[in-house]
């Protein structure tokens, strides 16, 4: 049976292969591990909840209705946590869609009163898993507002990838287009280069990115990470020591060398929904092992 579940967690596993499996957290609706012939591609800390209590450190997070921080100049969302809710609210397995793939859904019956609260609006969530090949992950989500307003939301998809060594990584396909710093007061914009590489924290927001990236290190392509156009901008981000150390739940203190997050998403501005429409976007991730 390639898709099983529990009362926690959803697993995909491929009929050619039980060495490649995708593992999915219903809280958050989170992909906990993607592995290729027994080899994990997504960094997970160590210290992770996966209770519930918090949103889950690594994999891939989902971030929606807002990015980062409340910043008092979006009412509508700034009463929520840092990016919003999808991470941290008990998504429904909604079963398999076939033997490769599973669904996730999440609607105001799904909050907790506090944040349903925060976000007064209708609105339904359908989260797709796939196994998309021996070595590819598909994810994909569906945003609808079936209420009679328009709501404005961000989204993104936070994915932690695994590499062997961060100071090795290149990420290549983003030219020379500028971006914004969040590293420090933030918010100031910058000329970029290409390839981007990590030698101290970076936390870069890139507006309107090519849809295709590649994540490189000592010249072997590690992943390529192909986006829907409706995924405009990529955010870069790798805490370094002093922010992971800041972090109770990212562990091991020196794990960043082993991770860079590349998130796809719709965060340089908030995106409108009409009333009574939907809104896709995916991301294609192919896994060079
Ligand atoms: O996506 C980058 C970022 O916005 C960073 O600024 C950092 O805050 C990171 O997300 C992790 O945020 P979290 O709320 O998961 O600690």
């Amino acid at each position: 049976m390639p898709v099983t579940s529990d009362s926690t967690t959803v697993t995909i596993t491929d009929a050619k292969n039980p060495n490649t499996s995708v593992k999915i957290l219903n809280y958050g609706a989170t992909v906990l591990s993607w592995k290729v012939d027994g080899k994990e591609q997504l960094w997970l800390s160590e210290a992770s909840k996966l209770d519930g209590s918090k949103a889950v450190r690594g994999g891939i997070p989902l971030v929606f209705p807002r990015f980062g921080p409340a910043k008092g100049n979006h009412p509508d969302t700034d009463k929520l946590p840092q990016h919003g809710f999808a991470r941290n609210s008990h998504w429904e397995f909604l079963g398999q869609v076939d033997e490769a793939t599973a669904q996730f859904g999440l609607g105001p019956e799904n909050l907790d009163a506090d944040l349903k609260a925060a976000w007064d609006h209708d609105f339904s969530l359908i989260y797709t898993v796939k196994l998309a090949g021996p070595d590819a992950l598909q994810v994909s989500l569906d945003v609808v507002n079936p209420g009679t307003a328009p709501f404005d939301f961000n989204v993104l998809l936070h994915t932690y990838y695994r590499v062997p060594e961060v100071t090795d990584v290149s990420v290549q396909g983003f030219n020379d287009l500028a971006f914004v710093d969040k590293v420090g007061a933030g918010g100031e914009k910058k000329q970029g280069q290409s390839p981007i590489t990590i030698n101290e924290e970076v936390d870069r927001i890139y507006k309107d990115t090519p849809k295709t990236a590649t994540i490189e290190s000592k010249g072997k392509t590690l992943f390529t990470v192909t986006a829907s156009e409706s995924l405009k901008d990529t955010v870069v981000w790798n805490p370094w020591t002093e922010k992971a150390r800041g972090m109770s739940d990212f562990e091991p203190k020196d794990g960043f060398h082993q991770m860079i997050c590349v998130e796809n998403g719709y965060v340089a501005q908030f995106n409108k929904l009409p009333a009574g429409e939907k809104w896709n976007c995916a991301l294609d991730i192919k896994a060079h092992i």
